[in-house]
């Protein structure tokens, strides 16, 4: 039986074809380093309420998700302690705007594993069993086996959400639509910490009938679901 989202600018999938044992559902970088007090984020001086703005709706969206017996997997970005895989350039640029990554802060040391800051927040804390990627850069992809665990439970399609639209997502739905995987972006369910930069990034998404996949809330894929 196929199963479609009433989805922009297509019904996703393409296929129809939307399963349990195909589909992941796939949260970025929900740390307290993006979307927590006195993360990186806060020590740029951005507005965390746009950040933190998925926080609702993903809780909903993750026990709705969890109780169908889809796989959840989630990424955090960051560094190893020495800072050995810490671009000069990326470390340079984070020190500019105040929030040196590797530096200490009061969330511990900036973006590294390990440190308070790097967490997951205890809202959407990963259940026994769920796929944790850890990365180094921007995209889920770059110097992980997230693609390796994909391929291995034979997931076709991605549903993204998290923080944030326009990097560290995009950089993920990008790749991962290169890879051939069928992607469907949550607007309610992500933020960027600039709104116009939010909205920017799902527009991008929908180009040339879905350039890089779909577009849909959270509330529309439930429904479909349910
Ligand atoms: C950034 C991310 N913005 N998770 N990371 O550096 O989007």
């Amino acid at each position: 039986m196929s199963l479609y989202i009433k989805s922009e600018p297509y019904p996703y999938p393409y296929n129809g074809d939307l399963r349990t044992e195909n589909t992941v559902l796939l949260i970025i970088d929900m740390q307290i380093d993006f979307c927590g007090q006195g993360g990186y984020v806060d020590q740029m001086g951005y507005d965390l309420s746009l950040t933190r703005s998925p926080i609702e709706p993903l809780k909903k969206l993750l026990a709705f998700m969890r109780i169908r017996g889809f796989p959840i997997m989630h990424t955090r970005e960051g560094h190893r302690p020495d800072l050995s895989d810490l671009p000069a350039n990326k470390q340079w640029r984070s020190r500019q705007i105040g929030a040196g990554i590797g530096d200490p802060g009061p969330c511990g040391k900036i973006l590294v594993r390990g440190e308070p800051g790097w967490e997951i927040i205890p809202e959407l804390a990963p259940h026994p069993g769920e796929v944790i990627i850890d990365k180094p850069g921007k995209g889920s992809f770059y110097a992980t086996d997230l693609d390796l665990i994909l391929s291995r439970k034979g997931i076709q399609n991605i549903i993204l959400a998290g923080i944030t639209t326009d990097v560290c997502v995009h950089t993920t739905l990008r790749d991962a639509n290169d890879r051939g995987y069928e992607c469907l972006i949550l607007s309610d369910c992500t933020a960027a910490t600039n709104y116009n930069n939010h909205l920017a990034a799902l527009e991008m998404v929908k180009m040339q009938h879905g350039v890089f996949g779909a577009v849909a809330s959270s509330v529309t894929l439930m429904d479909a679901i349910s």
